[in-house]
């Protein structure tokens, strides 16, 4: 298959995956066969290290979904996820060497299949890695798409992608995903709370998100998020906090093509800008 992408409008490095075994909707098959039991034991550390974590820090939709994974000792069969996903949503989760082009990505998202790293982490990577890998994608994504009104978000993500990549638009849709699919925060009843996949998968930075003084933390809103710039390999510097995920749904029912013309002439924020004072 084709050369893997530059994702998130960063160049990445070589990649980890073989895409020579992907299709040309960039999916594979998940060789389970394959994994070593290294491999297994990896999985089965990090979830249990990141499972200690989540009492007071992840959302309570991804805390009730997270069983549906199924086993936690060993990488689960992708298809054995699937039964209950399909029977939950609608939704299936397929395997890919890595990261994949947008298009092929969006078109995955609109059409109900969520695209899973199929390769794990090496023992000495256990801490931190750049890509996403197996652990990322399935203890991260997947739980949440067992809830309905998340899993139609993302479909409509996916929908909005293939639009905004006719309007030269990606960039500034890419940021809309990757401060509420990947690092998004929700304020629960009981406090802030993570549900983005890149937050609830980090031992590190599920901590810092929710309790940290050092990040800001402000309210998604289209015109801020989708204008601030963020950086792939270090801890958010901005947050961006939701009510509920009806409010990720509604929010993107409108057509976008106005929203994208009207921030396309306006100044980008840093990663880490701090929201100016509002003035008393
Ligand atoms: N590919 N496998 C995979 N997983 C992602 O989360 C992903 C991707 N390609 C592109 C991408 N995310 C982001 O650029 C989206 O905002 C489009
Ligand atoms: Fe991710």
């Amino acid at each position: 298959m084709g050369q893997p992408p530059v994702v998130y409008g960063q160049s990445t490095r070589p990649p980890r995956g073989d895409y020579s075994r992907a299709d040309e909707g960039y999916t594979c098959a998940q060789n389970h066969a394959a994994y070593t039991a290294a491999d297994h034991d990896t999985y089965r550390r990090l979830y249990e290290r990141q499972c200690a974590l989540l009492p007071s820090l992840a959302s309570d939709a991804f805390i009730e979904a997270l069983p549906s994974l199924g086993v936690k000792d060993h990488i689960p069969r992708f298809e054995e996820i699937n039964d209950r996903l399909y029977r939950a949503t609608r939704w299936e989760i397929v395997a890919v060497p890595g990261l994949i082009p947008e298009v092929p990505f969006f078109t995955l998202l609109a059409n109900r299949k969520f695209p899973v790293t199929d390769w794990i982490r090496k023992p000495e990577e256990f801490d931190y890695i750049v890509e996403p890998d197996i652990f990322h994608d399935l203890f991260g994504h997947v739980p949440l798409l067992f809830n309905p009104v998340f899993a139609d978000y993302v479909q409509r993500y996916g929908q909005g992608g293939l639009k905004a990549q006719g309007l030269g638009a990606c960039e500034m849709l890419s940021r809309l995903y990757w401060y509420t699919i990947e690092f998004g925060l929700i304020r629960q009843a009981n406090g802030l709370r993570a549900y983005g996949a890149g937050i609830l998968s980090s031992s590190g930075e599920l901590p810092y998100a929710v309790q940290s003084p050092e990040p800001q933390r402000l309210p998604l809103q289209l015109q801020r998020t989708m204008r601030t710039r963020y950086k792939i390999d270090t801890y958010q510097q901005t947050y961006f906090v939701i009510d509920s995920f009806e409010q990720l749904f509604d929010m993107t029912a409108a057509d976008f093509t106005p929203l994208y013309e009207q921030l396309r002439g306006l100044p980008e924020f840093a990663a880490d800008e701090r929201e100016a004072a509002v003035a008393a």
